[in-house]
């Protein structure tokens, strides 16, 4: 039976593809693309998983360009639409790469950047860990083995690696590997022998390696009639050979093996025995494509270890394209395809049946999907959401963002609330500096098994505890920013993963979000949940400076989908956006938006950008509209004259300066006004959104929030804005409503210094603001009168 739906899944991969490229009107002339030859390499062993294997509290990561096999067995479990399978790859319909977010049919992790879809079922495993053994989840249920089928090319990626290693430093369980072995990545065959590199590389970590190398015809040949000649040949065939063969087919297998083996006793004996087609079968007989060979592995495996399997497989299995060296995204032609469907029994107009071609009684079939464990799986149910208490700002009279984020943290720790049980932070070997202390102190850190702080038990004193257990709510990592984000994209989806609500914080320095830059857009592109802070940033941290000054990371706040980006300057800013995106976070589309045009029901990622800078902290009492101000994105610290003539815009740790600046505009321009945009990111959006209404024709009325707040500037007046990050930031403010702008920011970076010598040197203190007033001032006189250069 799970031969045939190999082969019927097989059929249904490949004609998808063929369908979306040649049979779907083209449009636009562009190549609509699909991977025939890497969907014929994997479908053994996700028939075998899907259909036999997995049970359905298991989750899985399906190799990129596999992502037609996964949907035609969602299809035959009556999972996924035909109308999606026509739709393949066009609006709408089946996606190219499998999809948590895009696709209809209960993708469990989104894979498409090679590498990240399989690290992120380790770290799945570690969030799993993590909340059976906080009880955050029914303990009756068994748990779940999270498996990735993924390319060998895969292993190519450095963050395979990283997380190979912090999964063995966490003793991760229930994870398979299944590395589909077919030794050709995109631009042709693999290195020979690299099996053996992985064998190593798992075994060292702790895993558990299969080898899944012969199928049972070829074992079976190997005790028979030049058995052993046979299995060496094959064991010493470079890879490319092999490959050409494969592509070649049985006359050349024949005539390689009779120069290679000659005078080997059995040899004649041995091929006598097969016609052409029959020598093939058995020579292409790999491990990966031999069903009961796949069964055995999977269904041999007795205990929760990590295991990895490496399945020799071909590229192209069973295609005219098999074995090529060139065949990654090469396609059948419609005449290859005629003749793939008469080997598969498929009659004109029964392409999409279901079960067309197969010899086995329909009503059997249907019974045998009905009983499929994995087919058992209940439909999602949304978790309830945590209650968020009202989150009281630090007091001190002088502190940082970065200062005042711990301490919010410290005090939830202290508290015996629900929010502070459901926090997990995380954190790259950054967990102190970034000024998780007071957290860690509270909650612990997570480990499988107790490990009591060396240090406090003997009397070392140290302002940090550090002890590690089940019960430890802050999970450490090394220095690797690619696997924070990829903890954060799977902890992110553990509501939706294990039914378990968790609030994940991570933290790392901010010029590194870089690093981790492909995970985070991973994380959010999987719709995961988390707030992530960036600290220190920008060149506030002065003397620490150089390479650790991060000058773009605002502008990656503003342009990555999924994360609302934030950048306060003040505790009490921080409060209010903590508080509000402890709730955010937590959103699932139900619902009423709290600010029209933004998608805030739908909820989201929070970044939020923090400074080590130390500031006097106003002596204010937020009011409502403030409040809300600051998660729109921006409020008038000094709020203008009518029509006034212009206005300084600040973000972040440049607060002092920007307030200095417009103390002096003043005295030349009473009516100034002083605004705090607390993100760029947030106003922007709501901007964006009012204009698509409006010209929708919708909402003729919408104005967007900062439309509202340039509202009292007179219409030609100007605008100077400044931040410790690229101008581009800010800049765009001036066209909302058409003000013109001068703008201030860094944009290069490398030198140490104190703040004051660096926010000189890179024009962003009081001075330069004032000068950025002048000049805009003067254009405002007249149009585009630039100042005379100095004689
Ligand atoms: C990060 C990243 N870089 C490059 C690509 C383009 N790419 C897609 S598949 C592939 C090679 C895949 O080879 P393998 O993993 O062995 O898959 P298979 O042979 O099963 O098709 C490459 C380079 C990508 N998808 N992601
Ligand atoms: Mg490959």
């Amino acid at each position: 039976m799970l031969e045939a739906l190999e082969q019927r899944v097989l059929w249904l991969a490949c004609w998808t593809i063929h369908n979306a490229n040649h049979i779907r009107p083209a449009v636009d002339g562009l190549k609509v693309g699909g991977h025939q030859s890497s969907c014929a390499s994997a479908a053994t062993l996700l028939t075998a998983l899907y259909l036999d294997v997995l049970q359905p509290q298991d989750r899985v990561a399906v190799k990129p360009h596999a992502s037609p096999v996964f949907h035609a067995i969602q299809y035959l479990l009556g999972r996924q639409s035909r109308e999606r399978l026509e739709a393949f790859r066009a609006f709408g319909g089946a996606q190219s790469y499998p999809s948590r977010t895009k696709d209809a049919d209960d993708v469990d992790f989104s894979t498409g950047s090679v590498g990240l879809g399989v690290a992120v079922t380790l770290f799945a495993s570690l969030v799993q860990d993590y909340v059976r053994l906080h009880g955050l989840v029914d303990s009756d249920a068994g748990p779940g083995r999270m498996v990735a089928v993924m390319g060998d090319a895969e292993l190519d990626e450095g963050n395979v690696f990283e997380a190979l290693l912090e999964g063995w430093k966490h003793d991760v369980r229930n994870l398979w590997w299944v590395i589909d072995y077919n030794r050709h990545s995109l631009d042709g065959v693999v290195n020979d022998h690299l099996f053996g590199r992985i064998r190593d590389f798992f075994g060292s970590v702790g895993w558990t390696v299969v080898n899944l190398k012969y199928g049972k015809r070829l074992e079976a040949a190997f005790e028979g009639p030049a058995g052993e000649a046979l299995r060496q040949w094959i064991d010493a065939c470079p890879n490319q050979h092999y490959s050409a063969l494969t592509f070649k087919g049985g006359a050349a297998w024949r005539e390689r093996l009779k120069t290679d083996l000659a005078g080997t006793s059995g040899l004649k004996a041995l091929l006598d025995g097969h016609d052409d087609a029959s020598l093939h079968r058995l020579m292409t007989n790999l491990g990966g494509h031999d069903m009961a060979s796949v069964l055995e592995a999977f269904r041999g495996v007795a205990d929760d270890r990590p295991h990895c399997f490496i399945a020799y497989t071909i590229k192209g299995h069973g295609l005219p394209l098999a074995g090529h060296k060139d065949n990654h995204a090469g396609l059948m032609t419609p005449e290859q395809m005629e003749a793939f469907r008469a080997g598969h029994n498929v009659p004109h107009g029964e392409e999409w049946e279901r079960f067309a071609g197969l010899d086995i009684d329909e009503g059997t079939i249907r019974a045998f999907l009905k009983r499929v464990p994995f087919a058992q799986r209940p439909e999602p149910t949304p978790c309830s959401r945590t209650e968020v208490p009202a989150i009281a700002p630090p007091g001190a009279a002088t502190q940082s963002t970065q200062d005042a984020f711990g301490r919010v943290l410290g005090d939830l720790g202290r508290s015996a609330g629900d929010l502070a049980a459901r926090i997990v932070t995380t954190s790259p070997d950054v967990a102190i500096s970034t000024n998780l202390a007071g957290w860690i102190n509270r909650r612990g850190v997570f480990h499988r098994e107790d490990r009591p702080d060396a240090f406090r038990e003997q009397s070392i004193a140290s302002p940090l505890k550090w002890d590690q257990g089940p019960a430890g709510q802050h999970i450490e990592l090394g220095i690797a920013e690619n696997n924070l984000f990829l903890l954060l994209a799977a902890a992110g989806i553990g509501d939706r993963l294990f039914g378990a609500r968790i609030i994940p914080v991570g933290t790392l320095y901010d010029p590194f979000v870089a690093r981790g830059l492909d995970a985070l857009n991973y994380a959010c592109y999987t719709d995961a949940r988390f707030i992530v802070a960036g600290t220190p940033s920008g060149i506030a941290l002065a003397p620490e400076g150089g390479a650790h000054q991060s000058v773009g990371t605002p502008l990656i706040g503003i342009a990555q989908d999924g994360l609302a980006a934030f950048e306060p300057a003040y505790a009490d800013e921080l409060a209010v956006l903590m508080e509000w995106a402890f709730d955010y976070v937590q959103r699932d589309g139900s619902g009423e938006s709290e600010i029209e045009w933004l998608r805030d029901v739908a909820g989201g990622a929070v970044y939020l950008r923090l400074s080590t800078r130390p500031l006097e902290q106003p002596r204010r009492q937020l009011d409502t509209e403030t409040m809300r101000g600051i998660v729109a994105g921006g409020y008038w610290m000094r709020e203008p004259a009518p029509g006034a003539e212009i206005a300084i815009a600040y973000t972040g740790a440049v607060a002092p300066e920007a307030m200095q600046a417009w103390e002096q505009l003043c005295v030349e321009s009473p009516g100034a006004g002083l605004l705090a945009v607390t993100s760029a990111d947030r106003l922007g959006a709501g901007w964006h959104a009012a204009e698509r209404a409006r010209q929708h024709g919708e909402g003729l009325g919408a104005r967007s929030h900062v439309e509202r707040l340039l509202e009292p500037l007179a219409a030609d007046g100007g605008l100077v804005t400044v931040v410790d990050g690229h101008p581009e930031t800010l800049s765009w403010l001036g066209s909302v409503l058409g003000h013109r702008v001068k703008p201030l920011g860094v944009e290069h970076f490398g030198q140490s210094g104190s703040v004051s010598d660096l926010f000189r040197h890179y024009r962003i203190d009081a001075e330069a603001i004032l000068d950025a007033c002048a000049a805009a001032l003067i254009g405002r006189r007249g149009r585009h009168v630039w100042p005379k250069a100095a004689e």
